[in-house]
């Protein structure tokens, strides 16, 4: 058998990125569906998002950028108090609500994230103001709320935080809740192709004050890139982290896989190489510049809206298939 310079390259920078074998990629490749171009488009995590996906078409309707469309539909789901997103979400183990968010413009690739931020009843905008209002990237905590009221940020008052991180110090074993979690992240792509995703979760139930998950993590929680999509990730984020699943997802894509196999064989990957396997409690969702898009969890079935300017609908991908 001979092989072409080409391919012998393209095999050996797939075996060292260790992403994936380059015959699994070829084999998605050539299973990708060739679906029609549609623009815009969106998806979103959970039946819960769907009202935010349609705020999010009203935005592009009458002019907005992807980046609106993000930020206004993400705002939505933070404010229907769904018991996870936003300020009605999952008390950590002391008792009070910390949030973490982000949000990545396609055009510029740019980016804002707040993590462990308490009391301000919009983390994506904080995340927005802290992309386009400083020179930073990221802010968490203390700092982050600092920034996000100097901006005129609405907030709750967080007074009582402080008397329940006292009372939660003297006894660290009270009041364990349930743990859980559910997360909104948004991937919109304009009619123009400029592509733009957001994040917004109060994260998992039950974690410890300070600790910041996948969501405001870029790479992990969402990832945008305005040359092949973008992807967004729910699930513990723990594992999600660990496995910088949303690049890796729009690496794939830029390989060539659909949205639902990139999403798939992330997830793949991570369980050949995760002592949990795929016990991993991880979703994704992803789209491309295309205008197809895609999902993929470890679940036991995962449900996602996916909406275009005249519809929105919720879909449901089943537990991807151990190979
Ligand atoms: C976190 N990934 O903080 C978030 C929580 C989540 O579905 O997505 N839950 O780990």
């Amino acid at each position: 058998m001979t092989v072409d310079r080409r391919s012998f390259l393209a095999a050996a920078v797939g075996a060292a990125s260790g992403l994936t074998s380059c015959q699994q990629v070829a084999d998605a490749r050539r299973a990708a569906p060739a679906t029609p171009a549609k623009r815009p488009i969106a998806i979103a995590t959970y039946g819960f998002a769907r009202t935010g996906t349609e705020r999010g078409m009203a935005e592009l309707r009458r002019g907005g950028a992807p980046i609106d469309a993000v930020e206004q539909g993400i705002r939505v789901v933070e404010a229907m108090g769904n018991g996870s997103v936003g300020q009605s979400g999952h008390p950590n183990a002391a008792g009070y609500v910390q949030v973490d968010a982000c949000i990545m413009d396609g055009p510029g690739h740019r980016a804002g994230s707040v993590g462990a931020v308490e009391g301000i009843v919009h983390p994506i905008t904080a995340a927005r103001k802290v992309m386009e209002e400083s020179k930073h990237v990221m802010l968490v905590g203390e700092g982050a709320r600092w920034f996000a009221l100097e901006h005129g940020l609405e907030s709750v008052d967080v007074a009582a935080h402080i008397a329940m991180k006292e009372a939660w110090r003297q006894a660290p074993a009270v009041n364990r809740e349930a743990e859980g979690h559910d997360t909104v992240a948004m991937l919109v792509l304009g009619a123009n192709g400029d592509v733009a995703g957001g994040c917004s979760t109060s994260g998992a139930g039950n974690k410890l004050p300070g600790r910041v998950g996948d969501s405001p993590i870029l790479g992990s929680g969402l990832y945008v890139d305005n040359e092949v999509g973008a992807a967004g990730a729910t699930g513990l984020g723990e594992n999600i982290m660990r496995h910088c699943a949303t690049a890796m997802i729009v690496e794939l894509m830029r390989q060539g896989l659909a949205p639902s196999d990139a999403c798939a064989e992330v997830i793949h990957r991570a369980a050949r190489i995760d002592p949990r396997g795929y016990d991993l409690a991880m979703s994704y969702i992803a789209l491309d510049v295309q205008g197809r898009v895609g999902a993929a969890t470890t679940g036991n079935g995962f449900p996602y809206v996916v909406a275009s300017l005249d519809s929105s609908e919720v879909h449901r991908v089943e537990r991807v298939a151990p190979r």
